[in-house]
Order: structure tokens, then sequence, then C-alpha cells
């Protein structure tokens, strides 16, 4: 039946009334909901009937696509923001009533018994778990015009961000299955994009045959962005540019539950009897080399939630995984974000605020968003909450009486907000990682890393391709392997520590107990080389490395390395400017680019066995 527009003048005022005839009843729908919910300044400008027409049915497209992207519709987001923007020029504290302390977590060495048990405990259980990438952030701070998992994860092989991801899930997948002779499971990945960034890593995926995954293996789900606010009474804001476009903004990687639960792939895992969902960020080329261990505290003490953390310098820009206490009695254990942990400290009897202790770090962990979800648990939550996630919004106000904005705003939610709607019942912990083993990732650009305060870590292009060679150096030296010391290097402005740029593939050193099997005998290496390794099954029994050595075998080869001498100019590290528009931006943002001097290539093309013994190259 077509709507009653006799009452129209009433409601709908001068501009919007005298439009109404050429909207569908959908859509008249929507134009009561948005003058009932305080917007008919959205209309102020439109012409009459006859004029950009079109426009204007696009703008109702927008706001449709808008309302059925968001649990609740627009008029819950409207309802929420306007709470939230009262609370904030209220100056109201979104943990008030609470007082953090320090919560206890199960705190990892690497490569101690302990450590390797939970390594082979989580190898065991990936068979049964689902990985979830969350990549719809564009990375303004890092100022890189691409897609950040396009960027190489070092420089020494190139891979991609991506790449090393997806490599190592499928290197999972395999040693979970119990090698390659079994009937392997394939371990399925969920990347939420954004219209920021969906089709360029739509098109990494296909260009690549989706690095080694099959085609229905990989799914990528868009999150949509939500509508921007212009001032306290939660008034939408149009497009500058154009006034028949409501401007939007990310609502934050918080949107993963909701995105999650629309797609019905959680009941999907479940019935494929699947157990855990591993969620991770963009850039940190070390997250995967804590994932078993700590995929094993979850499995061994059987929590619903273990967020992975590392010890957090005080005001570095990582949240703080705190146990807030109400004064009602009632506990959770969660992430406060790194701009709240300060201020709720200092209102909470610290007046030093957040600072380090005599260990010279945070007594609060760092929460590094690796996330492991028990599915069952999950699964009975999201069908209370949708996948909704408790919200927040930081408008930056002109002046200090808070009425109006410096640029519009919107509300946005956080993935890690996960357990802040939990019954107290629910096994919320956490496992604590080494940072050099875990944590390196590549937020920052060159200017504002090399602002970072001496001590803290830059979280830049530099620093986290540096961490990449630093950790493999450092697990080599806990397998027996003598490495020599780092050089201490500026690059970018950025003091870095180099070592040997030692690179190994995911098949070939999964777990700690793989790369101890894969290494013997006396092996010495210098600061100046680069070791690659590229092949499940390469032992090396023996090794003296004073230059470049690529070692690349194909799958069922089998090569033995013993007693090889390898001395060569190597692979040298040329400073670059980081203004200099003639050098790529992927190397810029480094401040380094790797120049060949010499290297021994040993190159394995055939599925076979090969010795290599007493050689000197
Ligand atoms: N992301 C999305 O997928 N969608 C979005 O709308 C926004 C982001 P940032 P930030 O581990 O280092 C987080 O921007 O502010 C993706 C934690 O909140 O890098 O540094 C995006 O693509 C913080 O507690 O997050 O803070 C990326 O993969 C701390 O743990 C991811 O979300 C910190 O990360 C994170 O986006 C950290």
């Amino acid at each position: 039946m077509a709507s009653d527009l006799s009452d129209s003048e009433h409601w709908a005022g001068e501009y919007l009334s005298p439009n109404l005839p050429l909207l569908s009843d959908t859509q008249i729908k929507l134009a009561r909901m948005l003058v009932q919910e305080g917007q008919i300044h959205l209309f102020e400008n439109w012409p009459k009937p006859g004029v950009r027409d079109a426009d204007k049915l696009r703008f109702f497209e927008q706001v449709a696509k808008l309302d059925i992207s968001y649990p609740g519709g627009l008029t819950a987001y409207l309802q929420n923001a306007r709470k939230l923007l009262a609370d904030s020029k209220a100056g109201k504290n979104p943990f008030s009533g609470y007082v953090p302390s320090v919560p206890d977590g199960v705190k990892l060495v690497h490569g101690d018994e302990k450590f390797m048990q939970y390594e082979e405990a989580g190898v065991k259980e990936a068979q049964y778990s689902a990985f979830v990438l969350v990549a719809g952030g564009l990375g303004e701070r890092l100022g890189y015009s691409g897609i950040k998992v396009a960027l190489p994860s070092e420089t020494t092989t190139e891979n991609s961000f991506l790449q090393l991801y997806i490599k190592t899930i499928l290197a999972l997948q395999d040693a979970s299955s119990g090698g390659q002779n079994q009937a392997v499971k394939p371990i399925p990945l969920v990347i939420m994009t954004s219209d920021d960034t969906h089709k360029k890593t739509d098109q990494l995926l296909k260009e690549n045959n989706n690095f080694g995954m099959l085609p229905d293996q990989v799914v990528l789900l868009k999150q949509e962005k939500v509508a921007c606010l212009s001032d306290n009474n939660g008034s939408l804001a149009l497009d500058p540019s154009n006034s028949f476009l409501i401007q939007t903004k990310p609502h934050g990687h918080g949107d993963v539950h909701s995105v999650l639960y629309n797609s019905g792939l959680l009941t999907r895992w479940q019935h494929e009897s699947r157990k855990w969902v591993l969620f991770f960020q963009d850039t940190n080329a070390l997250l995967f080399k804590g994932v078993p261990a700590s995929l094993g505290v979850s499995v061994l003490k059987d929590l619903d939630v273990n967020s992975l953390a590392v010890n957090r310098k005080a005001k570095e820009a990582i949240g703080g995984i705190a146990r807030l206490t109400h004064e009602n009695g009632s506990e959770m254990v969660i992430n406060v974000e790194y701009n709240q942990l300060d201020p709720l400290l200092r209102s909470t009897g610290h007046p030093e605020g957040d600072i380090n202790i005599e260990t010279g770090f945070s007594p609060f962990p760092g929460n590094i968003n690796q996330l492991i979800f028990k599915l069952s648990s999950y699964i009975k939550e999201l069908a209370k909450t949708h996948g909704a996630i408790v919200e927040f919004v930081n408008p930056k106000y002109k002046d200090a009486s808070k009425t109006s904005f410096k640029s519009s705003t919107r509300l946005e939610c956080m993935m890690q907000d996960y357990p802040r709607t939990l019954p107290t019942s629910a096994k919320v912990g956490f496992t604590v990682l080494e940072t050099w083993l875990a944590y390196a990732p590549v937020k920052n650009n060159p200017e504002d890393a090399a602002k970072v305060p001496r001590g803290n870590p830059p979280h830049s292009a530099t620093s986290g391709e540096m961490a990449v060679y630093k950790a493999n150096s450092l697990i080599l030296r806990k397998a027996g392997v003598l490495i020599e010391g780092p050089k201490i290097e500026s690059y970018n402005d950025q003091e870095v520590e180099v070592w040997p740029r030692i690179v190994w593939s995911p098949k070939w050193g999964l777990t700690f107990s793989d790369v101890k099997k894969k290494v013997k005998g006396h092996c010495q290496i210098s600061q100046k080389s680069t070791l690659v390794i590229d092949g499940e099954d390469v032992t090396i029994d023996g090794l003296a490395l004073d230059g470049a050595l690529f070692i690349r075998a194909v799958a069922c080869a089998k090569v033995n390395i013993q007693s090889l001498h390898v001395s060569n100019d190597a692979w040298k590290i040329i400073p670059v400017d980081s203004a200099d528009n003639s050098v790529p931006e992927k190397i810029r943002i480094r401040g380094f680019k790797l120049e060949l001097h010499g290297q021994q290539l040993l190159l394995f093309h055939q599925p076979r066995q090969c010795n290599i013994t007493n050689v000197s190259m």
C-alpha cells in the first residue's frame, strides 16, 4: 500500500515533503525515522522534485545501507551516539566505578620445557581452529599508500605479511594433521576488509593463487563504515563536498564480531568440529611465533578468552590488560586502551598515572590484540549480542566548553572489548610472551617513529624488519648456534639493533622443537651474514657462515648439510633517505635497502635426498 503523505508537510517540512513522492515506501519509512531522530537538517538544501532526483535516491540507498549494517539499525546508532556524546561532554570515565589492578596470567619463557609443552599442545589442536585477520584499517599512522598486508614483512625475502601469515597457517595445518601423509583438513582464514582495503586484498590473493590456500579456504568479509556526527546532539554530518552523501568513517576492528556473526561461518565451523577462533592484526611479522604455545595455553587451561600480551612500556601505544574490580564487587579482566589507562590510574589513587616500575615496564601487560576464543562459548555469547560490542566516541572538541567539534566524529568499537559483556563465570585469561619473540608491529611513519622516546619501541617498518632478524637470531642461539651480537645502527633517525639477517620459511621452523631438531653440530654465523632457509626438510649439522647463504629446497627434498663453510661479501645494508621519492615507498619507510655484494645459493629442485659434506664456498 502506498504511503499516505497527507500529513507530510507536518513532519517532513518544506524541503523534504515535496520530494517524498519520489521515494519508495521503504525510503519514506527511513525518512520518517531520520526526522524523528532529529536529522531534518539533512534535507535543508534539497531542491524541488525534478532537480537532482538521482542524487536524492542515492542518498536513501546509502541510508538503507547504514541502517542494515548496524545491529539495531540507524535508530540504535543515533541513540547510542547521543548517550556516548553526553558522557564524553560530562567527562565521564567509561570505567568509572572500577578500580584497576594487575591480573595474573600465564607467563611464557621461550624455549623452556613449559613453553615447548604448550607449543606441542597448540600444534595438535590447530586443526580444530579457524583464523581471522582484521585488515580493514587504512593505516593512517603509517601513511603507506597501499594495503598494509601487501608490505614486505622483511626485505631479505620480500615475503609480504599476508604471504607470511598464510604460509604459517598452512604449515600449522600440515603439522597439526600429522604431516603430508595424513588427510589434511584445511584451516579456514577469514580476512575482514573495508572499502579502503577490500579490492586490493582480493587482488593480492588472486595474483598469488591465495599463496597456496584453496579457493574457498580464505574468505573476505567486508565491514561497513558508520555515519559521522557533527555535534553533541548526534546530528549526522554531510560530506563537505557532496550534500547528498552522509560522511562515513571506519567503526573499528570490533566490527569483526558482528561481521562473523552475520556471515554464518561460526555455526559452519562448529559443524566441522572446530573449537578455537584466533584473531590477529595486519602487520606483526612475529605474531605466529607465539601462536602455537598460546593456543596450547587456551587448550590446557580451557580458556574462553585468551589475550596474547607482552611486557608494556609505560605510555606505549598498546592497551594494558587489567583486572577491573567494581564497587559492587564484580570483576573483569579486560584491555584498557592506551589513551584510557593513564586517566583511569590517576582517578583511582595512582597520581603518577601510567609509569614503569622497577622492572623497567608498566606493571600492566600490553595487549597485542591477538585473541584466542573458544568457539562454543563465543557462539553462545554472539547469539545474545549478535556481535555488538561496547562502543566509545572520541570527539576532538574546539575548546573547553565542549560544545563543538574540530571535525566530525563517529562511534568506534574494538575487538578486544568482547569480554566486557561476558558472564562472570567465563574463563578469561591472558598469556604473556617475550616482546622480542612475538611483537613488532609496523604502524608508525618515519617522522612519528623518530619522535618515540628512546627505549620505547618505534613500531615502524624499520624496527619491524629488524625485529624479525633479532627474533630468528635469538631462537637459533637458544638452539645452540653461535650468533655474533648485533651492531647498533640508525635508519630514518631510529636506533635499531642489526642482527644477522636470518629468515626461514614457516614449514622449516614452525616451533622451537622443529628448529632444535634441524640445527646440530658446531654452527656459527657472523653479524654481516644473511641466512635464508626455504624448505621443510633441511638439516644443518655444522656451519660457519660469514656472508650470505640461501638454501632453497622443493617439497619432499631431504637436504642434509654437514660442515659447510661459506664466506663472501654478503648483502650490505645501505641507508636510504625517507624523503627520496625516487626510491619505492616500501623501502623509503624503512630507511635502508639491501644491496648484493656476494652470496651463495644452494638450490635443490628435485624431491630427493641430497648431502653436502665438508665443503668450503
Ligand atoms: N582494523 C580494522 O580491521 N578495521 C578498522 O575499522 C580499524 C582497524 P590499528 P591500534 O596491538 O599494537 C590496537 O589501527 O590503534 C584493523 C589495539 O586496540 O593498528 O594501534 C587494522 O587493519 C591496542 O590495544 O590499532 O590499537 C589492524 O589490523 C593494541 O593492542 C587492526 O585492526 C594495538 O592494536 C588494529 O588497528 C597493538
